[in-house]
């Protein structure tokens, strides 16, 4: 069950925000109208959200996921791997002392995390080896939650962003998974839900209590994951997607 949210709205320098899509750069207003939505749907599902305000020097800071981790034990500052992304913990920090007061970890240099890397499933936390994330960042990860009473476990990755770009834990034993993850031996344990390889961005896509919500225009996913019997709720992520960010980027759920 998640209570808290925490989000950010988008600041008009995401138009230049990081992209390997090739798909333009994103519509300002639009993005704007998809964030209130998203947030809409985020609180049907019985959450309180705390909406930060833009910060404009940093055009990917709408993606909160990254420079944060919230586990139910502490929070963690991360340390963005992508330079232009570092400054964002600043002010991710004390919005987490505001629901963790003293109780805030770090990873410190020369480590580098992006929490877009780490899933959640139960008190165990899979890391992906990213473009993002170094070895040094996960192993800091690793010691922080162990002190927790929790786990971490090293994934490594070749062809995607993020661990979270290709992987989306549902509880209940069910895994999203598309493309190099949907044979991973660290996951052969947990009911692997294939997700095609045109529809690849729709394995971004968020459990919040009993609810799913997923983007807009992935009907062969859709109906997978409402025959698991989840409420799904569609939210048009388009903008987003043209910066390399999806339904688990913009938000922090604990
Ligand atoms: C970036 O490259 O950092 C952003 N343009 C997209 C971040 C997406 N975040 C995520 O998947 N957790």
């Amino acid at each position: 069950m998640f209570n808290y949210i925490i989000a950010r709205t988008p600041c008009k320098a995401l138009i230049d925000g990081i992209s390997s899509a090739d798909d333009g750069k994103p519509n300002y207003e639009l993005a704007m109208k998809q964030h209130l939505a998203y947030l809409d749907a985020l609180r049907m599902c019985g959450v309180e959200i705390l909406l930060l305000p833009p910060l404009e020097n940093y055009p990917d800071s709408v993606f909160v996921e990254d420079p944060a981790l919230c586990t139910k034990h502490c929070g963690i500052v991360t340390r963005p791997g992508a330079d232009s992304r570092r400054g964002e913990i600043d002010s991710i920090e004390p919005a987490l002392r505001r629901f963790y007061g003293d109780n805030v970890e770090r990873i410190e240099a020369p480590g580098t995390l992006d929490a877009g890397d780490v899933m959640m499933v139960g008190d165990t936390f899979y890391i992906g080896l990213s473009a993002r994330t170094n070895a040094e960042g996960a192993s800091q990860l690793v010691a922080i939650l162990e002190k927790h009473g929790l786990t971490g476990r090293l994934v490594t990755m070749e062809k995607v962003l993020h661990l979270k770009t290709g992987l989306a834990y549902l509880e209940d034993g069910n895994l999203l998974a598309a493309g190099e993850f949907v044979d991973k031996p660290e996951f052969s344990h947990l009911n692997i839900i294939e997700i095609p390889e045109d529809e690849s961005y729709a394995a971004n896509c968020i459990w919040v209590n009993g609810n799913v919500i997923m983007p807009s225009g992935y009907p062969i996913s859709e109906s997978k994951i409402r025959d698991l019997g989840y409420n799904v709720v569609t939210v048009d992520t388009s903008e987003y997607r043209k910066v390399d960010g999806g339904v688990s980027c913009m938000s922090l759920r604990f």
